[in-house]
């Protein structure tokens, strides 16, 4: 049922690419709908910002002059073995990650990917939001079983980040990995969030959800201000559109080979490239575990996927992605240990 629903809608836009009329009984004899779930389908397309002219005798058409997130047009871009083999595209949904939870207990396979024009309820770490208004970013969620021991998991954040940061580079935004689960670009503003969420026994993974949100095509008016100084898009910076299904696959043929390095080899051959793209190597920054600060200069970030800190007496400590709410860069000495009034994380 969930999967009609979902590949109905992607239906409907297909059958619609190209501009031209196409009439009520050649649409809904392709999508096996009537008139009136046709008309239905046409009105939640609307919701989500696509301009469906409807006229009577002609029919239904795209009055496309907007950039489509398509299953078909990513598909078409994947040079990929198992990611995105299956693709499920939603208009509104709460969040890909939840919708990924039910398709993965339900069986779904390894590299199914669920990717949203909008989310109403996107999430980020430690129940923070997560802005995604609609018809402007990639809100994608990929389904992976990885053979691996649960505490492996959360490395994984920094492997996909590394490729969305690859991807990124590729539309020709420099943009750096902020360790653990963010992409910034040179002025300290995120342009994606990496949400993983695992569902495992005691000592095997069943299943991880990767929840990606890569800020495409908003404008500045599509931030609510308090994210204005910490947030920004591809298209703010590049000052052009970027199509997001194309960055869709990019990311997706990016992170297979890296996927499949980190699942044989460990995290210890993705190192130089993660340290390369790393924002922190040598700063000084104050990184939160609860409610206190540890400060220090990054030294590195090791095989476990720690960061490594060189504490200010020269005491060595490594911080685990998992137990840390929030990471900043740091100029005063002798931090006060209390958590910032400004969210930045
Ligand atoms: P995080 O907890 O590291 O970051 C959340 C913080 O980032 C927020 O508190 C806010 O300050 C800031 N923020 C909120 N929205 C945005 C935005 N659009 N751009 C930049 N900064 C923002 C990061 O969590 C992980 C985000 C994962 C989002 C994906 S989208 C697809 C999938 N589904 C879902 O519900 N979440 C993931």
């Amino acid at each position: 049922m969930l999967e009609r629903e979902l590949d109905r809608d992607e239906l409907f836009l297909q059958e619609l690419r190209g501009g031209a009329f196409r009439t009520t009984d050649e649409l809904a004899h392709a999508l096996r709908v009537d008139a009136d779930e046709l008309a239905a389908l046409a009105t939640a397309l609307r919701q989500r910002g696509y301009e469906i002219e409807e006229r009577p005798g002609l029919g239904y058409r795209l009055a496309a002059s907007r950039e489509i997130l398509s299953a078909t047009d990513i598909s078409a871009g994947l040079q990929t073995e198992r990611l995105g083999k299956k693709i499920y595209t939603c208009g509104k949904i709460g969040s890909t990650n939840s919708l990924a939870h039910e398709l993965a207990r339900a069986g779904a396979a390894e590299g199914t990917l669920v990717i949203a024009d909008h989310q109403t309820r996107g999430r980020g770490r430690l129940g923070r939001r997560w802005s995604s208004p609609p018809g402007v970013g990639i809100w994608m969620s990929l389904i992976l079983r990885p053979a691996l021991p649960p505490e492996r998991a959360p490395a994984l954040t920094l492997v996909a980040a590394v490729s969305v940061a690859s991807a990124v580079r590729s539309v020709g935004l420099p943009v750096w990995v902020k360790w653990p689960n963010d992409v910034i670009v040179a002025s300290g503003r995120k342009v994606c969030g990496i949400l993983s969420e695992m569902e495992a026994s005691l000592d095997a993974i069943e299943y991880v959800i990767l929840g990606v949100g890569i800020n495409v095509n908003q404008g500045l008016s599509d931030f609510e201000p308090p994210l204005r100084d910490v947030a920004t898009s591809l298209r703010l910076e590049l000052e052009r559109t970027v199509i997001r299904s194309s960055l869709v696959s990019d990311m997706l043929n990016e992170f297979e080979p890296a996927y499949r390095t980190f699942c044989i080899d460990g995290l210890a051959p993705l190192l130089p490239r993660i340290r390369e793209s790393s924002s922190f190597l040598g700063q000084r920054v104050a990184v939160w575990i609860e409610k206190e600060a540890v400060v220090g200069q990054v030294v590195d970030i090791d095989e476990e996927g720690q960061l490594v800190l060189r504490r200010d007496h020269g005491q060595i400590e490594r911080l685990p992605a998992r137990e840390v709410s929030r990471v900043q860069l740091s100029d005063v000495s002798g931090d006060t240990g209390e958590e910032p009034e400004q969210c930045c994380s």
